[in-house]
């Protein structure tokens, strides 16, 4: 069975979870939610025609075309911003917002029909060069001090083309992409430019460009933030592993009561919904649902098997109680014990025994869970990174 031992990243976390002020069940109840109560809006802006609509989709998870899907590949009517809302994080947002590339445009005008005080950050999709109009809003919403990030997008597009030529170099043609966007921002600083294809958001700088929003949130939008991107990449499911070890600690802490139902079992009825609900949205946030799998089966025209074979977790088959139950009552319960020993060497082990045995139980079942997940979203990232065109 999967252990804390080989776990740094899951006993920092701990750590600096008990490490906090008044930790309690009370406190932990509150945290989550603060988790569950806050959203976030990301805006998607740019010139008609540089993939705003594809990258909103991209975001999302979803194909473009597919029902309920922002419509790609069309010529901009609205004026509106339209809103998405994510497909499991029911607070996160994302904003396919109007075109901006009108020859009489202002920015102040525009701002203010999108609604812009709405949105945490903006993302200011171009192509080839960023145009006056990019300039004129990323101006205005620095001046409105809120947050925005240029992407040069259809970097894949360039690669291609590049690549038939004599002497390719991969690095050296997005240097110089990066070299000539960053010139045609020269006027407002040195921003950074992430260079992304919507197509493959394991390639080029689309992990930047989740760091550098990551660095700019405050916790629980970032929390939200790292859970609804796609697991797209090796360092993305890293990402979430550890976000979800830190919401697994806190939900532990809620689902201790006192120690008066310490005894193992009693308090099983009702922690098993909390582990189940939790084990069920680290699912979906790995791309590991039946859903998650019947969309990258279809992208890579494979049969479903092909990627369920390589999941070797107890949550292959989906999760449902009987598995939670199942992990309640086998391994977790026999080794908890000494997972408590281990976690006796953590300072804070005080507030800790205070919460009785039935946070280290859950905690526990909880991190073998996201860590064989992790295991099963990387196998199933492989197969779709290697059938991928
Ligand atoms: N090669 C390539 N094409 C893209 C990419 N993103 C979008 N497109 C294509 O660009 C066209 C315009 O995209 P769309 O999302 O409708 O742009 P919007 O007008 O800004 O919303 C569509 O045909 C997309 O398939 C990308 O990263 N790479
Ligand atoms: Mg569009």
């Amino acid at each position: 069975m999967a252990g804390i031992y080989d776990e740094p990243c899951f006993i920092d976390e701990l750590k600096s979870y008990l490490k906090r002020p008044n930790v309690s069940a009370e406190t932990a109840r509150n945290e989550l939610d603060l988790m569950n109560s806050v959203t976030l809006n990301i805006a998607v802006t740019g010139e008609s025609g540089v993939g705003k609509s594809t990258f909103v989709n991209a975001l999302r998870g979803v194909k473009d075309g597919e029902t309920g899907s922002a419509e790609t590949g069309v010529t901009e009517t609205t004026m509106m911003a339209t809103r998405y809302t994510h497909p499991f994080m029911t607070n996160v947002f994302i904003w396919d917002l109007p075109g901006i590339g009108t020859p009489n445009f202002k920015a102040k005008t525009y701002l203010r029909d999108v609604k812009f005080e709405t949105y945490d950050f903006f993302i200011i999709i171009g192509t080839v060069r960023f145009k006056e109009n990019d300039l004129m809003l990323a101006k205005e919403i620095k001046r409105r001090r809120k947050m925005f990030y240029f992407v040069r997008s259809k970097i894949d597009h360039d690669i291609s083309a590049e690549s038939r030529k004599k002497n390719f170099n991969e690095e050296k043609v997005l240097n110089e992409i990066r070299l000539s966007c960053k010139d045609s921002l020269r006027t407002i600083g040195n921003p950074d430019v992430f260079l992304i294809s919507t197509f493959h958001l394991e390639k080029y700088d689309f992990q930047k460009l989740i760091d550098s929003l990551i660095n700019n949130l405050s916790d629980h939008k970032r929390s939200a933030l790292v859970q609804s991107m796609p697991a797209c990449s090796l360092p993305m499911i890293e990402q979430k592993k550890r976000e979800l070890y830190k919401i697994a600690i806190a939900v532990s802490a809620a689902a201790a009561t006192s120690a008066a139902i310490a005894i193992p079992g009693l308090s099983v009825g009702c922690e098993i919904g909390v582990m189940l609900g939790f084990l069920q949205k680290a699912h979906v946030s790995f791309g590991l649902d039946a859903e998650s799998i019947r969309r990258i089966a279809t992208r890579i025209n494979k049969p479903e098997r092909e990627l369920r074979v390589a999941m070797t977790s107890r949550f292959a088959n989906g999760i449902n109680e009987r598995v939670v139950l199942g992990m309640l009552f086998h391994k977790s319960m026999i080794t908890a014990k000494a997972f408590e020993v281990v976690l006796s060497g953590i300072a804070g082990i005080g507030s800790l025994a205070a919460m009785g045995i039935s946070f280290t139980t859950t905690l526990q079942l909880l991190q073998v869970g996201i860590k064989e997940m992790t295991d099963d979203a990387k196998a199933v990232l492989a197969i779709a990174l290697t059938f991928e065109n």
